[in-house]
């Protein structure tokens, strides 16, 4: 039994989403780096923690172990409630909080499986590039979605920043630099993420696990 959370993760993955919590939550916590997700030997290393081979997996401090992001920038938001990192179950927010939670992993995180590998899927370089245009769009399609149904302040939720606003700022860079393409999407939700990208609390995290390169935001 160790006092301190142990995360499984990778520099630009949805690993850093939890590191985002973690941090601002200034919770004790160690990185296991399982180096990019694409290379087959960290996948076999992960398979002996996830069974998915997936990246995040958390130790809790009592031995636990947690995947699936959502479930566990949930599970941090609730335990913690003095962080104020997620309406509480009887807020009114907290229908909203559980089902964009749930909509970013199930329709958006998802279909990175599909992206980052299609040769998972499909077999030729033409199958591939097509399911890299229809992904792109259908993760457009979803951000849309949520520009259209959010009335957002501050941050996605009203005026207080949520692990929701942590896991959007970190996905929404993925597709290939693919901020520019979020922002257009949904336009109502930009201002939020970006007010994320400069939270000063998380400086020294995106410098370290997803800096901001020259280009970062796409096109
Ligand atoms: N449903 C999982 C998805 C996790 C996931 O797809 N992680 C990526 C890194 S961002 C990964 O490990 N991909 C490797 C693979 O799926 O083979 C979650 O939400 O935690």
């Amino acid at each position: 039994m160790s006092e301190t959370f142990t995360l499984y993760s990778a520099a630009g993955s949805g690993g850093v989403t939890v590191e985002a919590a973690l941090t601002i939550l200034d919770l004790p916590y160690r990185v296991v780096e399982m180096g990019t997700w694409f290379d087959d030997k960290a996948a076999a290393e992960m398979a002996a923690i996830n069974p998915m081979r997936q990246a995040p997996a958390l130790a809790l401090p009592d031995g636990t172990l947690m995947t699936e992001s959502a479930a566990i920038l949930i599970w941090l938001a609730e335990t913690y409630p003095a962080g104020r990192l997620g309406p509480p179950p009887g807020d009114p927010l907290r229908p909203a909080f559980l089902r964009w939670m749930t909509f970013v992993s199930a329709a958006i995180y998802s279909l990175f499986w599909i992206r980052d590998k299609p040769e998972r899927l499909v077999a030729g370089e033409a199958a591939a590039a097509e399911i890299n245009a229809s992904t792109k769009a259908r993760i457009a399609e979803c951000w849309a979605v949520m520009n259209d149904r959010l009335s957002p302040g501050d941050y996605l939720l009203g005026d207080r920043l949520t692990v929701l606003d942590l896991y959007v700022a970190v996905i929404s860079r993925w597709a290939e630099r693919g901020r520019k393409r979020f922002y257009r999407a949904a336009p109502k939700l930009a201002d939020c993420i970006r007010r994320v990208d400069a939270d000063p609390r998380l400086a020294a995290l995106w410098a370290e696990r997803f800096p901001f390169e020259p280009g970062w935001e796409g096109v």
